[in-house]
């Protein structure tokens, strides 16, 4: 079966906790279920993975590189990261970044992602049903 590696970068094992306002009240665990979901609806595995280190995601993006593609919430890592935008250019696997908020609607520093130009698509503010829609598409093409 292929499969649809989904990655999640820092903080976003805090989901649930705080700012409900912002991101929702549904858990990491919650998102991880939905994700498993949308994985058999459209016949492909899920791997799961949450990382608070920069090169573990890296190393999370490397080893998906033969994946069918990769859902990537970089978190913070987003307005920041020249090294996963690297890593994303560097592997074959399509990627779809996902935001549980419009960045845009928040603060400037949150609008600029050093990921968006390298990715197949971007989905922002649909909450955690970004997740499903990423995986909808990558497991359609
Ligand atoms: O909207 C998103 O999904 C973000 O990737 C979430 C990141 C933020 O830095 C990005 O700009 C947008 C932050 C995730 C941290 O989530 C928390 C949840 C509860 C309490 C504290 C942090």
């Amino acid at each position: 079966m292929e499969r649809i590696a989904v990655l999640n970068g820092p903080n976003l094992n805090l989901l649930g906790t705080r700012e409900p306002e912002v991101y929702g009240t549904q858990t990491l665990a919650d998102i991880e279920a939905l994700c498993r979901e949308a994985g058999q609806a459209t016949g492909v595995e899920i791997e799961f993975m949450q990382s608070n280190h920069e090169g573990e995601l890296i190393d999370a993006i490397h080893a998906a590189r033969d994946a069918k593609g990769i859902v990537i919430n970089a978190g913070a890592y987003t307005h920041t990261s020249v090294a996963l935008r690297d890593a994303l250019s560097g592997v074959p696997a399509p990627a779809v970044e996902v935001h549980l908020s419009n960045t845009h609607a928040r603060e400037e520093f949150r609008h600029h992602s050093f990921l968006s130009p390298v990715v197949r698509a971007v989905i922002l503010g649909a909450g955690a049903q970004g997740y499903r829609f990423a995986i909808e598409l990558l497991a359609g093409e």
